[in-house]
């Protein structure tokens, strides 16, 4: 008989069989340390606490790690709403794939806008003792910019408002997020889960993983031990009877189980509020994959997105009234973007006619004074922190 696969099995069952078969990330017994010191802190102070996954997460194809496979998720929107909800007075928890975008330093991340183009060196004063090192500094026409972010940052750090803490595997992640949400609960409704991350949904077990690298080519027999040879197809099942098919490298993964229920169900406080997101790129999928995940897993939001619009535009699928509501950003004042499509804005909405809504009049007025780019996550997450204080009303008020 053959083993049932983990997305066969009841949620309790997957979590007690996915759980027992890794062990636990060595930095989890540190990061749940600082987690709950973290927490207790805001517990006390009665301040909300947003727990924000940001980036992608690999899937290992060696238990000694040479190759893995990974996803596009650069954390843009993970950090940039955790901005946000650091300006609505949150404390964030930054569960992040390590080396993604961080808040704020994200303004100056390597890739796209390498800080040292932000930065000059400056003469030297007359009555300097070394006339050849003049004092390094930020160049007039970033001088305003860089202060704001940096008193935002200041000020978080200070206040010990942000907590960072990485991960790189999808089964860290899971450690990762069981534990703090675990921890969250003396939060109770104060406690918000914004999963923004892109989790993989495929891996592949650790009991069928090669221990050591795969091999691509041929080793003397001598020296094969439990090496996978290129004269295999790796599937990783270490099968007995692997077919053979020189030179090919044929992966077979199996579902990552889907722990929302768990969180939901189990978890995270009783009360509080559960925020996942839908990332399609076929735009007739998008809201019904929306709606199905709020349906399977009963928690408060789905936030959709397409990839080639998901800097501009999400859905909010609700199970409250209006049930589906779009944020946009207005046409004149969207960044552009390399990956991104714009005259695909809309296209997931079509049905529904006029995609010039409420939201995207609302959207240009709140910010009529300025002509920059607006990013997404400033519609986002206010309209986020007015449904999580209605929720927390509701909770907390007596029944009249
Ligand atoms: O990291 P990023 O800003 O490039 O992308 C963000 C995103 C598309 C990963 C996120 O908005 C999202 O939809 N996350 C969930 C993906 C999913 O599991 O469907």
């Amino acid at each position: 008989m053959s083993t049932p696969l983990l997305g066969e099995m009841s949620p309790a069952e997957a979590e007690s069989v996915y759980f027992n078969e890794y062990p636990p990330p060595k930095t989890l017994p540190r990061h749940e340390a600082l987690a709950r010191a973290f927490i207790d802190l805001h517990v006390e102070a009665h301040r909300r606490v947003v727990l924000v996954t940001s980036g992608g997460t690999t899937v290992p194809l060696e238990a000694q790690t040479v190759r893995f496979i990974d996803n596009f998720s650069a954390g843009t929107r993970g950090a940039t709403s955790a901005e946000y909800f650091l300006e609505q007075g949150y404390a964030v928890i930054f569960l992040h794939r390590q080396y993604s975008l961080l808040p704020y330093s994200r303004h100056y991340s390597h890739s796209t806008n390498c800080f040292l183009d932000f930065m000059d060196e400056a003469p030297a004063a007359a009555d300097s003792s070394n006339p050849g090192h003049g004092p390094i500094m930020v160049r007039d026409e970033y001088q305003d910019q860089m202060r704001s972010v940096l008193r935002k940052y200041r000020y978080a750090k200070q206040n010990n408002r942000l907590l960072l803490l990485p991960f790189t595997t999808v089964s860290e992640y899971m450690f990762e997020l069981r534990s703090i949400a675990k921890l969250m609960q003396p939060l109770g409704p104060d406690a918000l889960f914004y999963l923004a991350a892109a989790v993989s949904d495929f891996f592949i077990p650790r009991s069928r993983m090669a221990e050591h690298k795969i091999q691509s080519s041929e080793l003397p027999e001598h020296m094969r031990g439990s090496a996978i040879s290129s004269d295999e197809i790796y599937t990783g099942e270490n099968e007995e009877n692997p077919s053979s098919n020189s030179r090919k490298l044929v992966i077979n993964l199996d579902p990552v189980p889907k722990f929302l229920h768990q969180l939901v169900d189990g978890w995270a406080p009783e009360g509080s509020m559960v925020v996942s997101f839908k990332l399609e790129t076929d735009p007739s999928l998008l809201v019904y994959k929306a709606r199905t995940a709020l349906q399977r897993y009963s928690h408060h939001l789905v936030i959709g997105n397409l990839l080639s619009t998901r800097k501009w535009e999400v859905v909010f699928i609700t199970p409250d009234e209006p049930h589906e509501r779009w944020l946009r950003v207005p046409k004149s004042r969207r960044s552009k973007s390399i990956s991104g499509a714009e005259d695909q804005v809309g296209l997931a909405e079509a049905k529904k006619g006029n995609p010039s809504t409420l939201e995207e009049v609302e959207a240009q007025q709140v910010n009529e004074t300025s002509r920059d780019g607006i990013e997404i996550e400033s519609l986002i997450i206010p309209e986020l922190v007015k449904l999580h204080t209605k929720m927390i009303e509701k909770k907390t008020q007596p029944a009249q």
